[in-house]
């Protein structure tokens, strides 16, 4: 059995929110990058994910001289603090020149900004130390399917990654797919999806994904066997453990907060992929509750973390060659139930 290997963990800036939702606002009041910093720092986290502009903040108002300035000093508060940045992202949904897509946007001047702005991501991303710029294709799909050919929309994705892998050579892309929200159906909704894609870019073996638990739960599938997916072809290159309690708006719970048996699943796909041991790291793409008081703001990162260290001590304790005798005798209701006592200890 391969040694049992530690995991890293990571959380964003948005991650510690304020509890605003598309019906209300904030519950809890603004806290500075600093503060949140701190936090991910108090919690023994290793490292931090950004957006671009939470690396350098109203990115698209500086210039590329204030733009290195910016990230260098955010790379240096970083080193301070023992923290590495793991992934920029560039935010192509909140611009006005976004609110038709990005790369796939009907606007040809549209496209040029999103590109423009994801190569001013790799370049924050560089500074910062990192090599690898999730595209969460937020914008990428219609109100109304006749808006836009599926068919061209592939090309111009494809178009975009290729423009970003020649930007530097050693950029990795890791795409993020989620099948609608903000969207009506988003492009790319799956890991199917997106590894498919990669294979029609310029550089396939510098294009993987990321999965999310809750995207993948939106589009019907099971996270694990999503895991399992990108894992088969060595493109798991980062992840979102959170969770989702069936098919509504995006909820980003606390990791095994709906579903502690697939929260196990997945453990369990990470674990026989080896996912970690290639300085991969495990990221909690969570938000609190929003009544959450202040006093309890990181409870979601501390438990998600939490739970996910019981699970990995789950799998590693299942009785494999149990399960194997139960597989080979066709008893599956034994297995299940072996299964459930198992999580619910003895
Ligand atoms: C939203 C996405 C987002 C990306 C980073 O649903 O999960 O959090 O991971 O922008
Ligand atoms: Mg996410």
């Amino acid at each position: 059995m391969a040694k049992a290997h530690t995991y890293k963990f990571c959380f964003g800036p948005w991650n510690l929110s304020e509890g605003q939702d598309p019906y209300g606002p904030p519950t809890r009041p603004v806290q500075s990058f600093d503060w949140k910093l701190d936090q991910l720092k108090r919690l023994g986290f290793d490292a931090m994910m950004f957006h671009d502009d939470d690396a350098v903040p109203d990115i698209d108002h500086k210039s590329d001289a204030q733009l290195q300035k910016e990230a260098r000093e955010l790379h240096k508060k970083l080193s301070d603090a023992g923290i590495v940045a793991e992934i920029v992202a560039p935010r192509l949904w909140f611009s006005p020149m976004t609110i038709d897509g990005a790369y796939t946007s009907n606007d040809p001047a549209c496209r040029k900004y999103a590109l423009e702005r994801s190569l001013r991501c790799i370049d924050v991303a560089k500074v910062l130390g990192t090599d690898l710029i999730v595209l969460w294709l937020a914008r990428e799909g219609t109100y109304l399917r006749e808006s836009k050919s599926g068919r061209r929309s592939v090309e111009l994705l494809v178009e975009a990654i290729d423009k970003m892998l020649a930007h530097d050579k050693k950029v990795r892309i890791a795409i993020e797919p989620k099948p609608n929200e903000p969207m009506d159906h988003a492009y790319l909704p799956t890991i199917g999806h997106a590894l498919a894609v990669a294979q029609l870019t310029s550089d396939p073996q510098r294009v993987g994904c990321l999965i999310e638990t809750a995207h993948a739960i939106l589009a019907g599938l099971d996270p694990a066997d999503e895991i399992d997916f990108a894992s088969a072809f060595g493109k798991l290159w980062s992840l979102h453990l959170n969770d989702q309690n069936g098919l509504k708006f995006d909820q980003d719970k606390p990791f095994g907060s709906a579903n502690l048996r697939g929260a196990f699943d997945q453990v369990r796909a990470l674990e026989r992929n080896h996912y970690g041991s290639r300085g991969e790291y495990v990221a909690f793409d969570v938000h609190p509750f929003r009544p959450t008081k202040i006093e309890h703001w990181t409870a979601h990162l501390e438990n998600s973390r939490r739970t996910f260290l019981r699970l990995v001590e789950k799998v590693r304790s299942f009785d494999e060659a149990g399960a194997q005798k139960l597989i080979r005798a066709q008893n599956y209701a034994a297995l299940d139930q072996m299964v459930l006592e198992h999580l619910m200890g003895k």
